[in-house]
């Protein structure tokens, strides 16, 4: 991987997320989900690389695109693993409320971890925290630790935690500490690569979400030097997802140990769910969020904003870009 594939990968990012802002607010998320996907792969097509996608919409054949084992780009050039999620946050999208984005995470090949369709317990937290806080303390142990690598009282620290039942526990003990707790029904990807910038107002994501989306926000975490642990959940009483309805603690351990799982408990650094020697994650907001505008329609242009964290130049660089649309009067700065 070279330099050039950050600009390339902006683009792609940019694309997908332009292309599911014109189903905003319409209710939906399939369509919405769809556009991206299209236009990420049709992107990625011109890109000179050998890529492949190794976390994607799915198996083969239940998704027609940017399934997992697809090959994407020219077919020469260097070999990129990809995770991608076009449309993270389809419900948001879908009902126009903050937070979903456009997001890929690439790296050398092998570079991602290959995540199974499973959940995952997500610690996030700030560049100070880094292997300071850890995802197996009591999350009372980690916000004392928070509170002070931040020089903040619990009270000034917001902790993002996903809005389940499986997570009323955790809720209440957050709020026994004094921290302030931000749920949120959807996006914990964007939740966790706020936490890794002064200024977001978010300072920890803790609590239970996808797996696939985990490798992602490992991949911004570890390319931006700040702290992400995950550990797969597998017991459908931990869950509480009716997605888990039909399903035992026993099967789905051994579904882990058939893809080669066997240590089902580990817990995995940042530098393990992305390994590679190099790593760029790409965002570009659909609908507004914590670290995006989201993408406008105006008459003469489509704005975008995104962000790149690549290890290729040690670099997060968030672009706000003006697509000039053919025969444009005037673009004004609004
Ligand atoms: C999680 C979270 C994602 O969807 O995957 C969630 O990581 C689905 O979780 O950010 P449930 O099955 O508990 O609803 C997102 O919120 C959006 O893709
Ligand atoms: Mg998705
Ligand atoms: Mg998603």
């Amino acid at each position: 991987m070279d330099r050039t594939l950050i600009q390339e990968l902006l683009e792609v990012v940019e694309q997908a997320a332009i292309a599911s802002a014109r189903l905003t607010g319409l209710g939906k998320k399939d369509e919405a989900d769809a556009a991206a996907v299209e236009a990420m792969r049709t992107r990625m097509g011109s890109i000179a690389m050998q890529g492949r996608i190794v976390i994607g919409e799915g198996e083969r054949d239940e998704a027609p695109m940017l399934y997992i084992g697809e090959e994407v780009g020219s077919g020469t050039g260097p070999g990129v693993d990809f995770a991608v999620d076009p449309c993270e946050g389809t419900n948001l999208c879908a009902n126009a409320q903050d937070g979903s984005m456009a997001v890929l995470a690439a790296s050398d090949r092998g570079g991602l971890f290959y995540a199974p369709d499973f959940y995952m317990k997500k610690l996030a937290a700030p560049p100070a925290a880094k292997g300071k806080v850890d995802i197996r303390k009591s999350a009372t142990e980690n916000i004392a630790i928070l509170s002070e690598v931040l020089g903040l009282a619990p009270s000034e620290l917001t902790i993002v935690v996903m809005d389940r039942a499986r997570h009323k526990d955790l809720i209440a003990e957050i709020r026994a500490t004094g921290a302030r707790v931000k749920p949120i029904s959807d996006g914990d990807v964007q939740a966790a690569i706020a936490c890794g910038f002064a200024g977001t107002g978010t300072h920890c994501l803790m609590g239970i979400g996808a797996a696939p989306e985990g490798v992602i926000s490992a991949a911004a975490l570890r390319a931006l030097g700040g702290h992400f642990q995950g550990q797969l959940v597998y017991d459908p009483a931990v869950a509480q997802t009716s997605e888990w309805a039909d399903y035992t603690k026993e099967g789905n351990i051994a579904r882990l140990n058939e893809m080669g799982i066997t240590d089902v408990d580990k817990v995995y650094e940042a530098e393990e769910l992305a390994s590679g020697e190099n790593v760029v994650f790409a965002g570009s907001g659909i609908t507004p969020g914590l670290l995006f505008k989201g993408v406008v329609f105006e008459s003469d242009c489509t704005r975008t904003s995104s962000l790149i964290i690549s290890t290729l130049d040690r670099s997060a660089r968030f672009t706000d870009t003006v697509h000039i649309k053919e025969g444009a009067k005037s673009i004004a700065l609004r």
